[in-house]
């Protein structure tokens, strides 16, 4: 499983950068098809390996909101830092504009690279699976 087709390994997950656009609820989707989910970022390496894979296209990862307070949470159940996780955003944002960014991509090829957006944009997107090795 150390070999898995599309998909490149990186600190213990494989992640698989789509070449299709989709919205940020059906690339979700996708990501469950393939026993995965839109990619969390829980560190500065982890974020400087996508950055760097994402050759400034930008994607969908999976960060979204909930709630009447509206808090960032990701969706791969990955609890959501939010101090730690301010260096991640460009700054200024998130801003929410037009009071419609709900969904959060990585824009830039930069460590400040996050902007929200409206999550029916279609854009490329980052699933995150972990690898899990099988018994011999
Ligand atoms: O200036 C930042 C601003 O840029 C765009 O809006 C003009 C972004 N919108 C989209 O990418 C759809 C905003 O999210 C961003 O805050
Ligand atoms: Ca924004």
């Amino acid at each position: 499983q150390m070999i898995s087709r599309g998909w490149k390994y990186f600190r213990g997950n494989f992640y698989y950068f789509s070449l299709i656009k989709k919205t940020w609820y059906s690339a979700q989707q996708f990501c469950l098809s393939r026993d995965s989910h839109l990619t969390s970022v829980t560190s500065e390496s982890e974020q400087e390996f996508l950055y760097k894979m994402t050759g400034g296209l930008t994607y969908w990862i999976g960060l979204t909101k909930a709630g009447s307070e509206g808090e960032w949470y990701w969706v791969d159940d990955t609890p959501f830092d939010k101090v730690q996780s301010t260096r991640f955003w460009i700054p200024g944002e998130p801003n929410n504009a037009e009071n419609n960014e709900h969904c959060a991509n990585i824009k830039k090829s930069s460590l400040q690279s996050w902007n929200d957006v409206s999550c029916d944009n279609a854009l490329l997107f980052i699933c995150k699976r972990p690898y899990v090795p099988s018994e011999p």
